[in-house]
This record gives C-alpha cells, structure tokens and sequence, in this order.
C-alpha cells in the first residue's frame, strides 16, 4: 500500500491548547504522533512511503472559502505586527461571535474568533504550510487511487486503497473555520477531488463527530458523508453530529450521523458500523474516502469509548469487504504507545 507523508507536519507543533473548562495544557495533537504511525509503517514491508505531489490551491479553494484560507495564511504573521509586551507563540482567539451575531471584524483577534471554532486549534509560524502539507498527502492519495481504479484493472487484480498519513487532522475544519486540532479539511478536499470522476462516500470513524466534512458535504448529493462518534450532546463538538441532522436541499438524505453513547464497546459500535456500511453499499460509490481516527480505541486520553483493538482491525475488515477503491485519511488518535499499532492492523485489512 502506498502511504503519503510530508516532513512539513513538524512546522506545526503548537506549544498548548486550551482544554475543557478552560485549563492550559501541553497539547495531545503533537508531531509524535505522525512519527510514531511511520515508524510502525516503515516497520512493515507491506508499505512504501511516498512524498505527496504538490496540487497547488485550486483543489484546497474548491471546498475551503477564499477569504477564510486566506487569514490561515497570513494571521500569524498579521498577528505580530500587533503591539504587545508577550511573546506570540500561537494565536488562540478569546471572542467569538454571540448567537446570529456575525460581521466579520477587519483586526486580527476580531478575524480569529470569526475563523476560529473552538480552543483547541492555535495556530503557530508553521501552521499553514504544514495543512498545506497535510491537504496534498490526501490529494496525492486520491490520485493513486483514481489511477489504478476498476476501469483500469483486470480481472483479479486488487482493488486499490492508500493512506494519506494527514498532520495536522481535518475533519472539524468547515468550509470556514477551523477547529479541534484541524485547519484544512484533508479528507474532503480528497473526497471533493475524486468526485470529479464518480459518487463518493465518505465514512467517518474518528471518536470525534467531523462536523467540518458535515459542514462542507451537507447540500451535496454526490458525495455520502457519514460519521460515527461520541454523541455530541456530551462530547466535542457539541454542536454538530446528531441523528436528526441528515442533509440539506439537494443533499437531503445525504448526511448520516451515528452518535454512540458514553462506554460505547465493540458490539454496539459494528452495529452502527454495519448500518453505516449499508447506507454506503446501497448509494453505490465509485470511491470510498475514510476520516480514520484512532480515538476510537478505548485507551485512548480523548476518547469514552471501548473499541479495542482487535475491534480496530474488524472495522477495517468490514469496509476493506466493501471491494470498494478507498483512500484512508488520518485523523486523531492520542494514545502513541498504541496509534502505530492501530492504524496498521487498520489498514492491514485492505491488503
Ligand atoms: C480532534 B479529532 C476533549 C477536548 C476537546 C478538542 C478535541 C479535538 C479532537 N474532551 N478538544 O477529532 O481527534
Ligand atoms: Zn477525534
């Protein structure tokens, strides 16, 4: 299987988050975490690691709004033009728009609380070229897959899957904003790019509801975004995820969420996987783009489900059983004793 990554996810290294309730904390969207998922990568014989080609914007721009790629681009540097006496590290806003208030204000801090969704996504020096970074492993992915696609094999010959190995993640980053360690929506700009060439289904297993891929897919019927997660009434992002929530206009229909309740084992998550699989089987996709977080796992620092991980390797086997061409994209995961571990007996499934 070809993996891509990119040595610029290290620009990206932001000194803290701001945690729930408010606590300041180192945090658990660190560079480690893509090492150590290479290091068990390059481990195994079964993968080759390729850098990602670069597609430029226009691929980035399809999905994202001009104006708000541009303040990822330059807020941090428009940032230390402002007078102040501290050192600015990473740009955390502190005002967001009160409810259905929303103008968009010229100065930086103003920009960043209308841009910015949460806490949870500073953005630093190295932020932007490393989302950059990230957005073309998953392109680059999209393109492999799209090229050794049916048409173009015979009889017997595998069916085609690759991992883009994304850091920074991308699924809560909306057409708008980003959010929860996320700036550029990886998986959707992958998904949006091979839709030109067929139906895509999008499948979420990140612990985490992928609100942005929610936001960005939600009035589209070419592309089936579906999500299984942590409940949103008591997990982030709290404000996007739930059952009712099914699509909109032309996409009506087209947006599923499965919320899972607190403790959540193995058994009731392949239940909401299988009807997952089964919405995706029946919208007969040409390509299948997986967020796959490994958050899932019920070790996991973020996580309050229990999937295990033999549980890990059975959802793998179930949607590589779909026989469809499937890019896999990275998304969270914070327990790096095991995320090497985990995303390969993930994608082991597929080969
Ligand atoms: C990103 B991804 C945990 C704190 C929430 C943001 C989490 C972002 C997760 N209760 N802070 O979906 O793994
Ligand atoms: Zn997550």
């Amino acid at each position: 299987m070809n993996i891509y990554y990119s040595d610029s996810h290290l620009l990206h290294a932001p000194p803290f988050e701001i945690f729930d309730g408010g606590e300041k904390i180192p945090t658990f969207e660190v560079p480690e975490r893509a090492e150590r998922i290479l290091a068990a990568l390059k481990a195994d014989p079964r993968f080759s690691i390729h850098p990602p080609e670069d597609f430029g914007l226009a691929p980035i721009l399809a999905i994202h709004d001009a104006d708000y790629l541009d303040f990822l681009r330059s807020a941090f540097d428009e940032w230390q033009t402002e007078p102040t006496d501290y050192a600015k590290t990473a740009l955390i806003p502190a005002t967001f728009p009160p409810g259905g208030w929303r103008r968009k204000p010229r100065g930086l801090l103003g920009k960043a609380g209308y841009y910015v969704m949460d806490l949870a996504a500073p953005i630093t020096a190295g932020t932007y070229p490393a989302a950059l970074g990230a957005a073309n492993c998953a392109i680059s992915g999209a393109k492999q897959i799209l090229a050794s696609s049916p048409t173009a094999r015979g009889q017997g010959v595998r069916v085609p899957s690759a991992f883009a190995l994304c850091r920074p993640p991308g699924h809560h980053a909306g057409r708008a904003n980003c959010g929860g360690y996320c700036y550029i929506n990886n998986a959707a700009v992958a998904a949006n790019w091979l839709s030109a060439h067929g139906k895509v289904a999008l499948l979420d297993i990140d612990y985490h509801a992928g609100n942005g891929t929610q936001d960005i897919f939600y009035e589209r019927a070419d592309v089936l975004s579906i999500s299984i997660h942590a409940d949103p009434d008591f997990e982030y992002p709290y404000f996007a995820g739930y059952a009712d929530e099914t699509g909109a206009g032309a996409g009506a229909g087209f947006h599923r969420n499965f919320p899972l309740p607190l403790g959540a084992d193995d058994s009731v998550y392949q239940k909401a996987l299988d009807q997952a699989l089964e919405l995706i089987q029946n919208f007969a996709p040409k390509f299948l783009v997986i967020s796959a977080g490994m958050d899932i796992y019920g070790e996991d620092p973020l996580g309050k489900i229990r999937v295990t991980a033999s549980g890990i390797e059975q959802i793998g086997a179930k949607i590589a059983a779909l026989g469809l061409p499937t890019l896999v994209v990275m998304e969270g995961g914070y327990n790096n004793d095991a995320l090497g571990t985990n995303v390969v007996n993930f994608l082991g499934a597929f080969l």
